[in-house]
């Protein structure tokens, strides 16, 4: 922890002021501190982890990469300087490389002055009356704030299986999501791994090369493209920089946010010798070209979708050699509608003699044991067991943060039976908070650092325009939300993502209920974003301050002041 967060830390618990407290030091999180301050604002963020990075933090399992369109894309853009200065050099940077480049923006930009690292927010309370919030942190710390930004991750709440027998375990267990930062020994020894989403599937290969041997629990077998991994070509690069207001236009502008000019052609307009041909292409060049941009329907109509599932099936037989494994591992959804995984070797690890594939559809697990993993059919001795399973996405940390609102309301309480949000940004009942990433916002799936910048810089304005025009709180208004809520849902349904179960839908989390927590819109959304901005904040009530002299003016002044102590 820096000098400065010691100072910061206050054992008597006595209250500080700030202008903003931001959760999450993510990319989000990060950009937002960059970006209040520039505003003049104090502001702090606090981060439970040891280090900068959010995700990147957290997620140090081996082979974890990007797995979007990484190099010169997936990074802060917002900085031409920045983009000069770094030089990324993979298309799919692995975590160690993605982590430096965030430790490196912390210095740049002189950040973590401001963050204080190994820090719990434990409770934050809306306080009506002084149109602040009270943020209490496991370091004893309490602070009053007038806006809360809650940057907490969308898959930042790990998702522990609810699996008989698994504290039992004797041997060494991890969760890819919390893996430690000490190097993790797999060399003679039996491995397990309950889980094949992207962290599974990144992980296996890696695993498998230095363990004694390694046994896949598999219960939904996945679609993966190879990530096609390569040194970053430096034309590319310096094209990059070279028009770089153009490049982060047209990724603004792209679908998902990447600087791909998305094919108008459908997959059902080609021959099937012209697909298989053009696929073949997209395979051997790797990245997900294959499902975004050889054809533009593939996620939109269920037979262009099969085309590309039936093509990736086939590799599947081609590649792996066992036709038992092959046939475990042929996935039978529409292929996209999960998160896309890419790869570096995944279904030609099955060919190795020291890695066994279990099924739990056909030979589920009855029980950890201290030894290993029992299933149906018997008992699979483990040394190791890793918990590749997943979060609970989207909504999971900040549910678990759980803010308490206007009238002592917590997000559980209000979220009970379904989230809401007003442009994925406020919830109603809880003035003056705003999430980064949050639910109905394009987040996953659109390029994480743009989309994390964007909407800072729209909460930055935000904060801007309430302080020109010496207003105190703002928060959605009634029947908003109900309305964002429908169009959001009607953003997904002209695709095929909400036709599967996914923890995009909430699916993965026993008792979640189900409801689609992504805006598929990307630049539709975010020119809403501006054109809630430029019509005065349409959709939200402003509150003004309190009048001079007021009970409330006292309380918020007394507030302000203790700010300028
Ligand atoms: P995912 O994609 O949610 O994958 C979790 C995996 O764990 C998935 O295969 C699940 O099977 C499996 N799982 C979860 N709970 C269980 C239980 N109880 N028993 C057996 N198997 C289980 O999480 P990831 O971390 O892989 O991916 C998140 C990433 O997406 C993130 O890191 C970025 O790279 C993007 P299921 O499919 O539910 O049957």
């Amino acid at each position: 922890m820096s000098e400065q967060s010691d100072q910061a830390f206050s054992p008597t618990g006595g209250i500080q002021a700030l202008d903003a407290v931001i959760i999450g030091a993510g990319f989000g999180g990060m950009y937002a501190l960059h970006c209040l301050r520039e505003q003049g604002l104090s502001a702090r963020v606090y981060d439970d982890a040891s280090s900068v990075g959010g995700t990147w933090s957290w997620n140090r399992y081996p082979g974890a990469r990007v797995d979007f369109p990484g190099g010169p894309y997936y990074c802060y853009t917002f900085s031409e300087a920045l983009v000069r200065e770094w030089d990324w050099t993979e298309t799919q940077p692995d975590q160690p490389s993605v982590l430096a480049y965030l430790n490196f923006v912390a210095d740049k930009f002189d950040l973590r002055r401001d963050i204080q690292l190994q820090t719990r927010v434990t409770a934050a309370q809306y306080d009506e009356s002084a149109q602040r919030w009270t943020v209490q942190t496991n370091r004893g710390e309490r602070v009053s704030t007038q806006f809360l930004i809650c940057a907490v991750g969308t898959l930042s709440a790990v998702n522990r299986p609810d699996i008989a027998g698994l504290d039992s375990f004797a041997g060494e267990c991890f969760h890819t999501g919390q893996w430690p930062h000490e190097a993790v020994d797999f060399a003679g020894k039996r491995v397990g791994i309950i889980g094949t989403g992207s962290s599974g599937v990144q992980a296996i290969p890696v695993i498998a090369r230095s363990a004694a041997h390694l046994t896949v629990f598999q219960r939904t077998p996945q679609y993966t493209i190879p990530a096609g991994n390569r040194p970053l070509d430096p034309d590319t690069v310096r094209h990059t920089r070279e028009h770089w207001a153009q490049v982060r236009r047209q990724m603004i502008e792209s679908p998902f946010g990447a600087p791909f000019v998305p094919s108008t052609r459908s997959a059902l307009d080609d021959t099937p010798l012209q697909r298989q041909a053009l696929y073949e292409k997209h395979w051997q060049k790797g990245g997900l070209g294959i499902a975004f941009d050889a054809y533009h329907d593939i996620l939109f109509n269920q037979e262009a979708n099969h085309t590309l599932a039936e093509f990736v099936r086939s590799k599947i037989s081609q590649i792996v050699r066992d036709p038992g494994t092959a046939r475990k591992l042929m996935p039978d959804y529409l292929i996209g509608t999960k998160r896309q995984i890419l790869d570096s070797g995944y279904y030609e690890t099955y060919n190795r003699d020291n890695v066994t594939l279990v099924d739990l559809r056909e030979d589920p697990i009855e029980t950890i044991t201290p030894g290993g993993v029992r299933t149906a059919r018997g008992e699979h001795p483990l040394d190791m067991l890793i918990l590749a399973t997943g979060y609970d996405a989207i909504t999971g940390a900040l549910q678990r943060l759980n803010p308490q609102g206007r009238d002592g309301v917590t997000l559980k309480q209000a979220w009970a039976e379904r989230f809401s949000t007003y442009l994925g940004m406020a919830i109603r009942g809880f003035p003056n908070l705003f999430m980064i990433h949050g639910p109905e916002t394009p987040s996953v799936l659109f390029n994480m650092p743009l989309g994390a910048e964007l909407e800072a810089e729209w909460i930055r304005d935000c904060i801007g325009y309430l302080r020109a025009h010496r207003l105190g709180a703002i928060e959605p208004a009634a029947g908003v939300e109900a309305a964002w809520g429908q169009e959001v849902a009607q953003v997904a349904s002209q695709t095929l993502f909400p036709l599967t179960e996914s923890w995009y839908t909430g699916a993965n989390i026993p008792g979640k209920h189900r409801q689609f927590a992504v805006h598929m819109g990307g630049p539709q959304y975010f020119k809403r974003l501006s054109d809630v901005a430029a019509r005065a904040y349409e959709g939200f009530v402003l509150e003004p301050l309190p009048p001079p002299g007021t009970h409330r003016a006292r309380d918020a002044l007394s507030k302000s002041d203790a700010a300028s102590r």
